[in-house]
């Protein structure tokens, strides 16, 4: 019933200071608590939890320059959270990272994109969100970083504040345009359409391209994209890509989401295709959630992710 089995390091980042509805921070805990590890380990998968990553909380802490708020912080978090997961894939395990708010994905994505540029090998990100969070804090309606950690991997916003988190690690950029895809997106800031352009971003899929070609077409051509000449790809799924009617519980509902069906489609074809190198889920939040219902169905996403099948 299962793939390949694979070794799987779970990471918390319990960090909510790039949202502004608070809770997300929230996230690790609820996933946890619905079962992820028993799940996956159901499954025949080997999996290891590697805790939290050390976060401040807002109450400590003080805003900071309002066009990007708790940016220090943020990057501070980012740097542990790509250090955990340069640790997890050192010691053969995939990383499984659990949110907290996208920001974190500026730590992630930059642990793996680092580990494989030490054997000389390229990483694509395939980004499953309802928004492009490709703002900076010059572009920002919100000053929330959580809209802006793809500007930051792709290089963009290092003279417009966002330096902290783009120059991480020490250099700049993570991640190449033609292996970045988007997945899902139906909420994009004016100024992020010109950003996408900046960035030189072609593989963007849309809600209307969901409808009009159907999950599978699209998913098959995002991970060629992202496949294309590196070493595989790290798979970034914010919960509220999903219809908020199916997970009501995440940082920003946006309606007009993907099905629970094309979820779990989209997931399938990932597993199928073999070549994730680290898995991400973000945005869970309990606070706004119905009996975890939106905690449940990311586990029920993992499975299908790391391969469960209905057969
Ligand atoms: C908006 C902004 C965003 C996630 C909301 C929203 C960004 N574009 N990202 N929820 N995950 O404020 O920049
Ligand atoms: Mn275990
Ligand atoms: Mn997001
Ligand atoms: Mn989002």
């Amino acid at each position: 019933q299962s793939l390949p089995t694979r070794r799987i390091c779970v990471l918390g980042v319990p960090l909510d200071l790039g949202a502004s509805r608070r809770g997300v921070d929230m996230g690790p805990s609820a996933v946890r608590v619905a079962g992820l590890e028993a799940r996956l380990e159901s499954l025949g998968h080997q999996v290891t939890d590697g805790g939290n990553v050390a976060v401040e909380i807002a109450e400590t802490r003080s805003t900071g320059d309002v066009h990007a708020r708790f940016l220090n912080e943020i990057a501070e978090t980012c740097s542990h959270t790509a250090n955990a997961v340069i640790r997890a894939l050192s010691d053969g395990m995939m990383p499984l990272v659990l949110g907290g708010d996208h920001s974190l994905a500026a730590g992630s994505v930059s642990g793996v994109a680092e580990f494989y540029r030490r054997r000389d090998q390229k990483i694509g990100v395939i980004w499953i969100d309802a928004h492009s969070d490709i703002n900076t804090p010059q572009t920002s309606p919100s000053g929330n970083v959580h809209g802006m950690p793809l500007a930051a991997l792709l290089g963009l916003g290092v003279d417009a504040g966002l330096a902290p988190l783009t120059g991480l690690l020490g250099y700049s950029p993570k991640i190449a345009p033609e292996n970045t895809v988007l997945v899902g997106v139906r909420d994009i800031d004016a100024a992020e359409r010109e950003n996408l352009r900046r960035a030189g971003m072609t593989h963007v899929y849309t809600m209307r391209d969901i409808d009009e070609r159907g999950m599978r077409a699209v998913m098959e051509e995002a991970i060629r994209a992202a496949g294309q000449g590196t070493a595989g790809y790290h798979v970034s799924l914010d919960m509220d890509w999903i219809d908020p009617e199916d997970a009501p519980g995440v940082g920003t509902p946006v309606r007009g989401g993907v099905t629970y069906r094309e979820a779990h489609l989209a997931m399938e074809i990932l597993a199928d295709h073999g070549h994730l190198l680290s898995f991400e889920i973000v945005e869970v939040n309990p606070v706004i959630d119905e009996h975890n219902r939106t905690a449940d169905l990311a586990v029920e996403l993992a499975c299908s992710a790391f391969g469960k099948k209905i057969l």
